[in-house]
């Protein structure tokens, strides 16, 4: 093999697929449920059954996960959430973890 053509498949083995990251939902004590399962619905595109689960899942244990994205799109979906809860005076947190 040519030095460059090594040098080819040595770029290629390097490539990585694009990151992800968790948006993660943080409980609190005093956002409603319903709040937050109608949240999951409609910024998180989750079933009634699945976020009625991942809220639960807050609820009992702290946090949980929301949906997994771009890097991008993880931020969008944090602002949509906090601008959401804010504008309704909640005060429900969200944080992004990279997906290891
Ligand atoms: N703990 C809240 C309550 O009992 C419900 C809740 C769930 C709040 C998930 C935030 O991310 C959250 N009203």
């Amino acid at each position: 093999m040519t030095q460059a053509s090594e040098q080819g498949v040595a770029d290629i083995v390097k490539l990585k697929s694009p990151s992800r990251y968790n948006v993660i939902l943080l409980n609190d004590d005093s956002t409603p449920q319903e709040f937050v399962v109608n949240l999951l619905q409609n910024i998180f595109n989750r079933s009634l059954e699945e976020a009625n689960s991942v809220m639960l899942e807050v609820h009992e244990k702290g946090r949980g996960i929301a949906g997994t994205y771009s890097y991008e799109v993880a931020e969008q979906k944090c602002v949509e959430t906090i601008t959401n809860a804010r504008q309704n005076q909640f005060p429900l947190d969200v944080t992004i973890e990279k997906v290891e």
